[in-house]
């Protein structure tokens, strides 16, 4: 099933770093969809719940230098 969820980004400072967070994001399978919102420190993620997990996006985030953690 989708699940949506609001991850919190930190260390993002310029576009070329949400761009990354956006496209680690979105190279985790199962994900969908995957925005970022730099002004905001936040992302947004659409997933399949069975193929990704909440973890797996926090890692995915943390492994190119950003600090997430879920929101909602
Ligand atoms: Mo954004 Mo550039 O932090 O190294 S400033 S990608």
């Amino acid at each position: 099933p989708p699940q949506v969820v609001r991850l919190a980004v930190g260390g993002m400072t310029c576009a070329a770093c949400s761009g990354a967070v956006e496209r680690a994001l979105a190279a985790v399978p199962g994900v969908a969809r995957a925005g970022v919102a730099l002004a905001e420190g936040e992302a947004e993620v659409v997933f399949d719940a069975d193929e990704a997990s909440v973890k797996q996006l926090l890692a995915a985030v943390d492994d190119i230098g950003f600090e997430a953690r879920l929101v909602s």
